[in-house]
Order: structure tokens, then C-alpha cells, then sequence
């Protein structure tokens, strides 16, 4: 078995829009692509089998923090790993719990040796350091497992984000010590992406890129960014992060965002997307559409028989009504949560796969903007 191989299949020659090929032990990825969040093993209220023949999603994400705590290393390791435990046989990515334990963890406390947090589901004390979060994602054995780090808050003082960020690649030369001395648990390759901090300064994220790409890893990740920041500070700061990575090398950038963050992240360079959004705001009756956003709880849709989206390849978008959908959620059925999150990642990967078109048709740039405005349109 072998390394991820990433392949640059196209650049734009407007934008620094890339498309690409990846591949992996379980299976290979076209870019730019967006991943559906399975933070517990599962993308919330959607089956596998959905992921597979609805959505189209071609990798998934698992997070260390909440598998680690439920159902823990052991049933993980004695499954054989996540692939095995959840039926899903595509490519599985792990966050390292760094940004989970900052952001849902109750107290915590943050030294050189590691984060102390309490949990959020029974308070029990625990200690992720970059040694334990390497051995927890080999049980795990995702394809691509992510390096420990701190995602300072936005906005973060200058001092203290040069801390972190030093903090960062500290704790990055210990994960990578690690990963290398223990070997592969399921007999499959797995790889390691570190990731970019230094907070809103551009001379740290400057830093941190070289630092980064000096591990020669097979990815890199961005993080630190759609923390709260207006979006033309995250396209400044993502755009001069994919200037400073490696340039045969996927990007991606976590936890982000909207449709138009993706599209606008693309033409940056970015070739891999996380986020919740679409599964989170599709459980709160937000929908994103080829045409816009729509509020399905809005009586507008109350007698509005149209399909959910046409404009997209999904037989759950075209088949379902507007009206019908509204229905389930007002009575609070649950399968309006499934149809909801089902459409939002279908559009999401819609997109992506769109893009990915456009980059290699050589119309990227028009159609994008076109997009970003339309995308953002209130229904
Ligand atoms: N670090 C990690 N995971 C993340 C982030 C980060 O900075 C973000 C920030 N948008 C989302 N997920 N490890």
C-alpha cells in the first residue's frame, strides 16, 4: 500500500483554481472537493448509503476528539479501525481534536506538554498531546490524520499568536516524530497533514507556510481561519497561505465555509474543504441552492410544490417539494432532517464538482463570480 499521491491535473490561468487527483488506499479523489463532517463516526441524520449513492461524497471526516471519548480507542481498535466499524470504504480524514478540545471542551488548560480538558459529555479529565492524538488517529486509521495544534481565537494579540503559533510547530516536529516511528495499524498507508496557524498576521502565516512545507508532507492544511473574521480578511489570509505552500501538494483549508467562501477559496488555490454547515444549518431549515438560500420554515413555501432543487443531480433534491419538506420540519418529522442535510451536501458536492468543470473547461473565473452572487441570493 502507498502514500497519498496528488496529482495537479490543471491550473487556471485567471485565477490560481487548481484541479487535481488524489490518490489513496481507499480510493481516489477529484479536486477541489468538500468533505461531509462525520464527527462521531457519522454524518449526522445521513446514511452511508446516501453519502455514497445521494451526496456523491468521495471522503468523509471523523473526529479524534469526540471518537476518543465515545466509543474510545478500544472498540476503535477492536473493530479495526473506523473504516470497518462505520461500513464506510472511501477515504476518511480525522481531525486531531486540537480545535474540538478548544472549542467544546469545558475547562482547559494549555501547556508545552500537551491540553488538558475536561469532557464535554461526563467532565472526566483528559490530556491530548501530540503523542496521544497521533496514537489515537493510527486506532483510528483514518487516510489522512491531521497534526496537533492551537487555534487561537480571533481576534488574538499579536504576542499571543506568535506564542501559539511557535507552540504549533513544536508540538508538529513531536507529532511527526511519532507518526514515523509507529507503523501503519491496519495495513494500509496512512498520512499526515500539518497545519498552517499564525492567526491574523501575515508575517506569521508567512512563517508558519515555510515551516510547514519544510515537513514535506504528502498535504498541508490551513486552520486558524473562518474564526470569526470578515470574509475579505480570510480570503486575504487564505490567498497568501496557498502562495506559500507547496504547489504539488493538496491544500486544505478547515473548516470552511459558506458556497461562496468555497468558490471564492478555489480560485485561491485551495483543492480541500471541511465545514458543518451544511449538515448543521440543514438541520435549522436552511437550505443552499443552485438559485440561494431558502428558509424552508418561511411560510412563503407552505404552498410551493416545486422540487426542493432542480438545478442539481440529487433524486432527493428533484423528487421532494419545498412544501413537503416545510411539512416535515414545522411537525418535527425526522425525516426532514435527512432530506434537508441529504440536499445541502448534495449541492456542496454539486459545486465543488462544478468547479472543478469549469477549471478544466478554462471558464472558471466568469462563472464563479456569477455564482457567488447568485449563490448568496435570499429565496
Ligand atoms: N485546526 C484544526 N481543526 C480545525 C481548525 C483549526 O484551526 C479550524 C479552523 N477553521 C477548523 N477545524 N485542527
Amino acid at each position: 500500500m502507498a502514500a497519498l499521491q496528488f496529482t495537479l491535473q490543471h491550473t487556471d490561468n485567471q485565477t490560481k483554481a487548481r484541479a487535481g487527483h488524489i490518490v489513496t488506499d481507499h480510493g481516489e479523489i477529484a479536486t477541489p472537493i468538500f468533505m461531509p463532517v462525520g464527527t462521531v463516526g457519522s454524518v449526522k441524520a445521513v446514511s452511508q448509503q446516501q453519502l455514497k449513492e445521494e451526496v456523491n461524497a468521495s471522503i468523509i471526516l471523523g473526529n479524534t476528539y469526540h471518537l476518543y471519548l465515545r466509543p474510545g480507542t478500544g472498540v476503535m481498535e477492536k473493530a479495526g479501525g473506523l473504516h470497518r466499524f462505520n461500513g464506510w470504504d472511501r477515504p476518511i480524514l480525522t481531525d486531531s481534536g486540537g480545535y474540538q478540545v478548544f472549542s467544546l471542551a469545558g475547562t482547559r488548560k494549555i501547556t508545552e506538554e500537551g491540553a488538558l480538558f475536561q469532557s464535554h459529555i461526563d467532565g472526566s479529565k483528559h490530556m491530548f498531546s501530540p503523542e496521544a492524538v497521533m496514537d489515537i488517529q493510527r486506532t483510528i486509521g483514518a487516510d489522512i490524520i491531521m497534526a496537533f495544534d492551537e487555534c487561537p481565537p480571533y481576534p488574538s494579540e499579536y504576542k499571543y499568536a506568535e506564542k501559539s503559533m511557535h507552540l504549533t510547530h513544536r508540538w508538529l516536529d513531536r507529532c511527526f516524530k511519532r507518526f514515523n516511528e509507529t507503523p501503519d495499524k491496519y495495513g494500509y498507508t496512512q498520512n499526515l497533514f500539518p497545519i498552517v496557524q499564525g492567526s491574523t498576521y501575515t508575517d506569521l502565516r508567512k512563517a508558519s507556510c515555510e515551516y510547514i512545507a519544510s515537513k514535506e508532507a504528502t498535504g498541508n492544511a490551513i486552520g486558524g481561519l473562518s474564526v470569526g473574521e470578515p470574509d475579505n480578511m480570510l480570503y486575504d489570509l487564505c490567498g497568501l497561505c496557498c502562495d506559500n505552500l507547496p504547489v504539488h501538494k493538496p491544500r486544505y483549508l478547515m473548516g470552511v465555509g459558506t458556497p461562496w467562501n468555497i468558490l471564492e477559496c478555489i480560485a485561491l488555490g485551495i483543492d480541500m474543504f471541511d465545514c458543518v454547515m451544511p449538515t448543521r444549518n440543514g438541520r435549522n431549515a436552511m437550505l443552499f441552492t443552485s438559485q440561494g438560500v431558502i428558509n424552508i420554515d418561511n411560510k412563503k413555501w407552505e404552498h410551493d410544490f416545486s422540487p426542493l432543487d432542480e438545478g442539481i443531480d440529487c433524486v432527493v433534491s428533484n423528487y421532494y417539494s419545498k412544501a413537503y419538506l416545510r411539512h416535515l420540519v414545522k411537525a418535527k418529522e425526522i425525516l426532514g432532517l435527512t432530506i434537508a442535510s441529504v440536499h445541502n451536501l448534495a449541492f456542496y458536492l454539486w459545486l465543488v464538482r462544478q468547479a472543478r468543470h469549469h477549471i478544466l473547461l478554462g471558464d472558471f473565473n466568469g462563472w464563479k463570480n456569477e455564482m457567488v452572487v447568485r449563490l448568496q441570493t435570499r429565496l
